[in-house]
């Protein structure tokens, strides 16, 4: 999956991007999976008008969080053998799948996720060993408001405050010249470490641009780390632990992915 350079760069610059992880076709599974998921109603506007209350009439960051009890498509995606095997390279076995996300920017109205490390929320001991997987579900690049990273800023902790822009995020505010534009074509990932520094701007098209999040963790975070789903139920993925979702699901969710992908484009 990663070169040895690639491993080297997660774990001295603390994020490491592949243009080409998902297929086209799996691109155009999760595109429908996401319409369905919007025409049900389950996205809600996270954006407020600068007091973390007023709900925002002009500005949409879309969010369902997490999305695993509402999509079997979803609850699948982390168990499919491409992202197992990418993580554990990244932050070693075992994985375990500690939350899952996806943030939707409508064209010209979609608002950014402002300044914020993971760690922040998530408080593991050692901010190398939980990483994100971000994947662009459509063209990702500045015009949009593509993710942004700060490589290194996994050093330091950042204060982190109430996001004025969010009803319940927070935020902080790192040395943003330092910041790397991650453009990924769809399909493309970006794995950026729970200590990195990162953000997504404003869409600026009139086209909309969605962004699935995964965050993962090693075993040996799981006992302290905060948020995300409850202990016992961090779906093992790799490991002896790892029963393929029967544990913490109820079912095996292991070698899901292509029926799921199959089912969403009614194929
Ligand atoms: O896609 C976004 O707007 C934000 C993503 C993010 O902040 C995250 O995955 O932690």
């Amino acid at each position: 999956m990663f070169t040895q350079s690639e491993i080297e760069q997660f774990q001295t610059e603390g994020w490491v991007a592949k243009d080409e992880f998902w297929s086209e076709r799996e691109v155009r599974a999760m595109r429908a999976e996401l319409d369905r998921l919007k025409a049900a109603g389950l996205l809600r506007n996270v954006a407020t008008d600068g007091d973390s209350e007023t709900p925002s009439a002009d500005l949409v960051n879309l969010q369902l969080c997490p999305m695993f009890p509402h999509s079997d498509f979803f609850r699948a995606m982390p168990f499919a053998d491409r992202a197992i095997e990418a993580v554990r390279q990244l932050i070693g076995d075992p994985v375990l799948l500690h939350l899952d996300q996806v943030f939707i920017k409508p064209g010209l109205q979609g608002m950014g996720t402002n300044w914020h490390q993971d760690n922040a929320y998530f408080e593991i001991d050692d901010p190398l060993k939980g990483t994100a997987m971000w994947t662009a579900v459509h063209d990702a690049n500045v015009a949009n408001g593509t993710i942004h990273v700060i490589p290194r800023s996994y050093r330091v902790s950042y204060e982190h405050s109430r996001d004025p822009y969010s009803d319940h995020h927070i935020r902080c505010y790192p040395p943003e010249d330092e910041a790397v534009a991650v453009e990924l074509p769809a399909g493309g990932v970006v794995f950026f470490a729970y200590g990195v520094a990162h953000c997504t701007l404003a869409n600026k098209t009139d086209k909309e641009r969605a962004g699935v999040a995964l965050h993962f963790i090693n075993g040996a975070m799981d006992a302290t780390a905060k948020s995300g789903f409850p202990l016992g139920k961090r779906p093992y993925l790799s490991g002896d632990e790892a029963t393929g979702g029967l544990r913490e699901h109820g079912l095996v969710v292991a070698g899901t992915w292509e029926r799921e992908v199959a089912a969403a484009l009614r194929d």
